[in-house]
């Protein structure tokens, strides 16, 4: 499964992929899935500035179940990069229960947005 594939870069130990189109955090999601990977999870300081150097707001793996950030391999939030202020559940309507990561706050970027919005995402296998 971890072998070179155009549009997927290499950063130990794993294979990320950026994408071009703006998905809902689900769709984003089943994307990842088809490709045999996942949304990103964020496990280090490393890895969370590796994602600002693609330069975009795009989703990451986290989502807000029972009222608990959990990564979508099911392990809850422990190391967290939230960006200030954040997350806020600033949109009472539809509530923010999906995180995307907003690179120009650097290492403290995370933010909750509603789950619907569109952005870029990244997959990580
Ligand atoms: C955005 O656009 P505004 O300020 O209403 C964002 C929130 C952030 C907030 C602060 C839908 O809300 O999640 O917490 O900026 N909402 C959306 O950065 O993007
Ligand atoms: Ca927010």
């Amino acid at each position: 499964n971890h072998y070179a594939q155009l549009g997927w870069e290499y950063s130990h130990p794993s294979f990320y992929y950026i994408s071009k189109e703006m998905k809902s955090w689900q769709d984003s999601r089943n994307y990842c899935q088809q490709n045999g990977a996942d949304l990103i999870i964020i496990n280090s300081l490393k890895e969370q500035l590796f994602t600002g150097l693609f330069r975009k707001i795009a989703w990451i793996g986290l989502t807000k179940i029972d009222n608990a950030w959990e990564w979508v391999d099911g392990t809850p939030l422990t190391e967290s990069y939230w960006g200030p202020g954040e997350p806020n559940n600033l949109t009472e309507s539809t509530k923010e229960y999906c995180v995307e990561t907003r690179f120009f706050e650097k290492e403290r970027s995370w933010n909750d947005i509603p789950c619907e919005t569109k952005n870029v995402w990244i997959c990580e296998k």
